[in-house]
């Protein structure tokens, strides 16, 4: 098993040190090195010395609301970053199995259609999305991953490569980084039950998403790489739960009710045994253009693959904050 891994000030990489226990209990090597999707030579380089069989491309300017404030960035690793992979792949190691963290940030847009609700609803129906809904980008993050996309498929197509994208919906799990939003929640109020004196502050807390659990998702990665045909797939839970939702479940596992009061962005949520703030919303957390109620139907990754998710929504939860809780 080989890593890449950038160069940073201080070293950051306690998400993967579990991997090279696991590598060393199989007898399995286990070897980073340094590179950079915006460094053609340097990825050409690790290619030619590593000649790997299967290449999982999760390197990514992966926070969406930071795409808005460096665009150009984001493009650059996460469009043109593909694209050098790819070109090298045809040109070096054509044999090799490519898998591209696609995602379902594609599909914003389809939220933002006006739909009717049935009579009675709370809100408008959700929009499902498969592999054959159409993209409509509408963040930096989303725009680039379409390019992604767009150039995976066509090497496939075009140069017959095996190389699939993987329309992951959200996937969480204790190794999320902090600023994402489930993270945040869980990291956050695991410090405020443990005594600190701390409030979570948050963006649009109607926001919804298909959550799951990463390592479900990571399953799905390697059955779409080692599956006899390179294709694309939706991996989705197909139900979406709000962040006020989140919140709530998560503050239940750490011993808080939350009652909300107050609206926009003068609400927020306190713990109703002692009146104390929780939760507050910032508004500086709200992106330009963000989706509120798209989730994903993973029929064909179903019927093909035989892949299904194994850990729902509560559990999701419970698992975020008992990490989280144990850390604190
Ligand atoms: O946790 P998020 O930042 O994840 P987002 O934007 O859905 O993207 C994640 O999932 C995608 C699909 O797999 C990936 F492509 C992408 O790379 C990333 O892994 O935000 C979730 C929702 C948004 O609607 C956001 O506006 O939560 C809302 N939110 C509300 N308050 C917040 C916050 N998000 C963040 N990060 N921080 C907040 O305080």
């Amino acid at each position: 098993m080989h890593g890449l891994v950038r160069r940073t000030s201080s070293l950051n990489r306690d998400r993967i040190d579990g991997l090279r226990d696991a590598a060393k209990a199989r007898s399995l090597p286990f070897e980073l090195h340094y590179g950079n999707l915006i460094d053609p030579l340097g990825l050409q380089a690790v290619i030619g010395r590593v000649k790997p069989s299967e290449i999982y491309n999760l390197a990514s300017e992966s926070h969406v609301g930071i795409s808005f404030e460096e665009p150009e960035h984001s493009t650059s690793v996460n469009a043109v970053g593909v694209l050098r992979l790819l070109e090298i792949m045809r040109l070096t190691r054509p044999e090799c199995r490519f898998y591209q963290a696609s995602t379902s940030e594609l599909f914003g847009g389809l939220a933002l259609r006006p739909r009717e609700a049935s009579p009675g609803a709370a809100r408008s129906p959700e929009c499902v999305c498969t592999e054959t809904s159409p993209f409509e980008p509408i963040s930096p993050y989303a725009i680039a991953k379409q390019y992604a996309h767009a150039m995976t498929a066509f090497y496939r197509r075009g140069y017959g490569l095996h190389a699939s994208n993987g329309i992951l919906f959200n996937h969480e799990s204790p190794r999320r980084g902090f600023n994402f939003v489930t993270r945040k929640i869980t990291a956050t109020l695991a410090r405020i039950a443990r005594g600190a004196d701390e409030v979570l502050f948050l963006g649009n807390l109607d926001s919804r998403r298909d959550w799951g659990y990463a390592p479900d998702y990571v399953r799905a990665m390697w059955m779409i790489t080692t599956a006899d045909v390179a294709d694309d797939y939706v991996i989705a839970t197909g139900e979406t739960r709000s962040v006020r939702e989140f919140v709530e479940r998560a503050a239940a596992v750490a011993g808080f009710e939350i009652a909300w009061e107050g609206a926009g962005p003068a609400e927020a949520g306190y713990d109703r045994a002692t009146g104390r703030r929780l939760v507050a919303v910032e508004p500086r957390f709200f992106r330009p253009l963000d989706h509120s109620s798209i989730c994903g139907s993973a029929a064909k990754a179903k019927a093909v693959l035989g892949w299904e998710p194994t850990v729902g929504f509560g559990r999701l939860v419970e698992i975020m904050m008992e990490s989280d809780l144990g850390r604190a």
